[in-house]
């Protein structure tokens, strides 16, 4: 089967460190306890330092390979696609092999250069992760892959494309062409803001990208971000999610939608278009909409890393499987309740129904 869906991102191992021994990293590298960001000069002695001296859990992450494994889970084997840049390494075997038990076919980008394939320290604290990320070869991506004969016809065959906001770090130029391409031709493009550094710090790449997103995926803090970024003050999240539905979009004939988490508080959804007009764009009854979120009880979260991905991932899945706005938000959140009950980016298997 041809994938219908193409995931784009850094593909990362994470090193997880348990919130036991999280806090006495936090403090010796200065990182706040749920974040995001690129590791600067001080944070690079962190990987070898957690590796030799912390009990570390190495698992597949990634945001955008993240939420193509969550889309996986609910589509056909073969459905989905991911695509992204490596080294040759044993980090990417780890990568491949995640992948390929969960049904994701790795369209990656392999340097041959001596880079080593991307890696992010995710220090666990209470419910909350920070996560400190080297890009490496991640960041080496070139848009010549995109041109390659196999990844020309993944990108011709399907119907929906998810882009993970940090790819803007490096990667615009590889991202429009992504965008552009698939908006023209109708089909799907889903982009998930990432991190309150996006749009804090690589505004131009995301509202140059913003015209050719069908879908808007983020969460409350990413939306306060790009509120600030914007300059538009004491908005609500409601009225951010509504400003970003409606800035312009390349392809007219279909409305934007933007959904924005809120960890176990109510998602939010928004649409351009008037709610009930427009299949699974538009919220049938009030836009924007308030979906309450299933709480999972505290003692059952092990940690929350990866959620937002699984929910994204879980989300478009299901709307990929033509389901409707109201069943894709549930099963998204179906997901991301059962990532944080596993320890890291990961879903329960044997597969449960969701
Ligand atoms: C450019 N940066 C900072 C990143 C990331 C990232 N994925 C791509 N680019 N920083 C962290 N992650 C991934 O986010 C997941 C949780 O949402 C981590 O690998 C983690 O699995």
């Amino acid at each position: 089967m041809a994938p219908i869906i193409v995931s784009l991102g850094n593909p990362l191992l994470d090193i997880q460190v348990s919130p036991e021994e999280g806090p006495k990293y936090l403090e010796k590298y200065g990182l706040k306890s749920n974040d995001a960001i690129l590791a600067e000069e001080k944070h690079m002695a962190i990987y070898d330092d957690i590796v030799a001296n912390a009990k570390v859990t190495y698992v597949a992450g990634g945001a955008a390979q993240n939420a193509a494994r969550a889309a996986a889970y609910v589509l056909p084997a073969g459905s989905v696609a991911y695509i992204g840049s490596v080294g040759e390494d044993d980090l990417k075997q780890t990568l491949l092999s995640a992948n390929e038990a969960e049904g994701v076919q790795s369209a990656y980008q392999t340097q041959t250069s001596p880079a080593r394939t991307g890696a992010c320290a995710v220090i666990l604290s209470n419910h909350d992760r920070s996560l400190c990320t080297t890009l490496r070869a991640a960041e080496m991506f070139n848009p010549s892959h995109l041109a390659t004969p196999e990844i020309a016809e993944l990108l011709n065959g399907a119907k929906y494309f998810y882009i993970e906001g940090f790819f803007l770090t490096h990667g615009i130029e590889s991202a429009l062409e992504v965008a552009k391409q698939a908006s023209s031709r109708g089909k799907t493009v889903v982009l998930n803001l990432s991190a309150p550094f996006i749009p804090q710090f690589f505004k131009v790449q995301l509202e140059e990208l913003l015209p050719h997103v069908d879908i808007l995926i983020g969460n409350e803090s990413e939306a306060g971000a790009y509120k600030e970024a914007a300059g538009m003050g004491d908005a609500s999240l409601a009225q951010v999610a509504s400003t970003l539905a409606a800035m312009t979009k390349s392809n007219a004939s279909r409305p934007r939608l933007v959904v924005i988490t809120q960890g176990a508080d109510s998602t939010l959804v928004a649409s351009s278009a008037a709610s009930g007009s427009s299949g699974n764009l538009a919220p049938e009854d009030e836009n924007p909409k308030t979906y309450p979120v299933p709480k999972l009880a505290g003692d059952k979260i092990v940690d929350t890393n990866g959620a937002g991905d699984m929910f994204a991932g879980g989300f478009l899945g299901a709307l990929a499987q033509g389901k409707s706005l109201n069943e894709s938000i549930e099963v998204g959140h179906k997901l991301g309740q059962m990532c944080c009950g596993q320890i890291g980016p990961k879903l329960v298997f044997p597969k449960e129904n969701v």
